[in-house]
């Protein structure tokens, strides 16, 4: 742990009613002395109004000022929390200040590292920070508001403890060798590991789902000209976003918006219409549409359901992977020139939804198959036990997974306690690393520097 002490404005920049100054370390206290130009009486968590100077004397602001005290504070160490008022002009002037009298600039994430690094958070709990402060939909919070309350951490834990309560059993027998007396029980010790393999299934089964949780998801509207991506892409938004325009080849650029659907974040994108041109600007437009049809989760193809499309559409499909693909009938309110089942037979695919997007019609419809399409049957149990492994908990729950194999399969050898040990030792250690008790400082700077400054 570094004895400095930091400093950070832990609100957004910019003009604001109130923004808040936190200073954590050693020094926090000595440097709010200097702050009101002499030892102030500073109540723990009480709220006190002062007014702040520069080293000249001058006023900087009039402020509140909170402190707390270690180890009882966020990050473990004396806490200064100032609440001024959200001018940039003050909050620059008070940081120059603090560190005028020793304090330092906070690196991304530093609080909570301290925090982490002092016991008052595991790193599941810390990772929670962060996706906290990302969440941009309920349940995005509710499944970082379970982990910061420390749910994943006591699965993770139960499966840890009842793999240290095999090992000693285990390991008890190493000791007694000579004695030729057995502490553990071959087959309890398999049934355990088989048990603990499934608890640690169930909590991957979330990672995929967990990831695009916090990822996001890339949904790319493609199509050939004309057929009213566009205006699919901003009634999806609910504002008009892209120029919708009767001449094809409108939409040139790739554009892309956040929206939300059963509590993930999507990235919606609107690409150039996909068609034979002779204009170099559309061309460029259409090599930028190709590109993002092979990367993207999940492509919506649009047609102009209104028209004899068969030709519109030529090898367009080609580019789109099958199953990542929904075709979409667009312009039903002009009628179908075919049915949306006739046009799933003539595709080749199970379903086509008919939409107008002119109008908003089909479009919960719609909203629910690229739900279905991209998370369903992942999110099941996301929702229910608020638990979403990130990729960094999958990896640790893997490798403990694997230690798990390879141990019944020394059981099945009938292997000696040694050999065991080893596995058992080995998939507790992974485990830990999902709370953080067994971590390298490398991870923690990668972990960390995912947060924001000041938090
Ligand atoms: N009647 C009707 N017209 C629509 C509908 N959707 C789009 N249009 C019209 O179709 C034309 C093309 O719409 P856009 O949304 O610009 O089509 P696009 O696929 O983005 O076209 P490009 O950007 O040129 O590839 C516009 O005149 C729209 O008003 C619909 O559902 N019904
Ligand atoms: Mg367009």
């Amino acid at each position: 742990m570094d004895g400095d002490t930091i400093v950070a404005l832990s609100t957004p920049p910019g003009e604001s009613g109130i923004a808040v100054v936190r200073i954590s370390g050693p020094e926090a206290v000595a440097i709010l002395d200097g702050l009101v130009s002499g030892a102030g009486v500073w109540t723990p968590n009480t709220v006190h109004k002062v007014t702040m100077r520069d080293r000249g004397g001058e006023p900087v602001d009039e402020v509140l000022a909170t402190v707390r005290r270690a180890p009882n504070s966020y990050t473990g160490e004396d806490l200064v929390e100032i609440s001024c008022h959200g001018s940039m002009q003050v909050v620059g002037d008070l940081i120059e200040e603090i560190i005028g009298r020793g304090g330092r600039t906070a690196g991304k994430g530093e609080f909570t590292k301290r925090a982490f690094l002092n016991g008052k958070l595991d790193l599941a709990q810390a990772e929670a920070v962060a996706d906290l402060i990302s969440a941009e939909t309920k349940l995005q919070r509710r499944v970082a508001l379970e982990h910061l309350g420390g749910g994943l951490s006591a699965k993770v834990r139960e499966i840890e403890e009842a793999l240290l309560g095999q090992l000693v059993l285990v390991e008890v027998s190493i000791d007694f060798t000579e004695e030729e007396i057995t502490t553990y029980d071959p087959a309890e010790v398999g049934r355990i590991a088989g048990d603990l393999r499934r608890r640690i299934g169930g909590l991957l089964e979330s990672e995929v789902a967990g990831g695009k949780l916090r990822r996001g998801i890339r949904v790319t509207i493609l199509g050939p000209r004309n057929a009213g991506k566009s205006s699919l892409y901003n009634a999806l938004l609910g504002e008009e976003r892209a120029i919708v325009s009767s001449i094809p080849g409108t939409t040139r650029d790739l554009l892309r918006e956040r929206i939300h659907i059963g509590g993930f974040t999507y990235y919606l994108e609107d690409t150039a219409g996909i068609g034979e041109t002779g204009c170099e600007i559309e061309e460029k437009g259409m090599s930028i549409s190709r590109k993002a049809a092979e990367e993207t989760d999940l492509i919506v193809f649009v047609i102009d359901g209104s028209i004899d499309w068969a030709g519109t559409i030529g090898d367009e499909t080609a580019i789109c992977g099958r199953g990542k693909t929904l075709f979409v009938l667009n312009k039903r309110d002009l009628g179908l020139h075919i049915s949306a089942e006739r046009t799933a037979g003539i595709l080749g695919v199970e379903r086509v939804v008919a939409i107008s997007a002119a109008n908003a019609e089909g479009l919960d419809e719609l909203r629910q198959w690229i739900y279905e399409g991209t998370v369903m049957g992942e999110t099941g149990e996301i929702a229910r036990e608020r638990i979403a492994v990130n990729a960094r908990q999958g990896a640790a729950l893997r490798e403990a997974d694997e230690a798990l194999v390879r141990l019944l399969d020394a059981l099945g050898q009938g292997a000696p306690a040694e050999i065991l040990s080893l596995e058992i030792r080995a998939a507790a250690e992974a485990c830990g690393k999902v709370t953080g008790r067994s971590v390298t400082d490398d991870l923690l700077d990668t972990i960390f520097s995912r947060f924001c400054i000041g938090k």
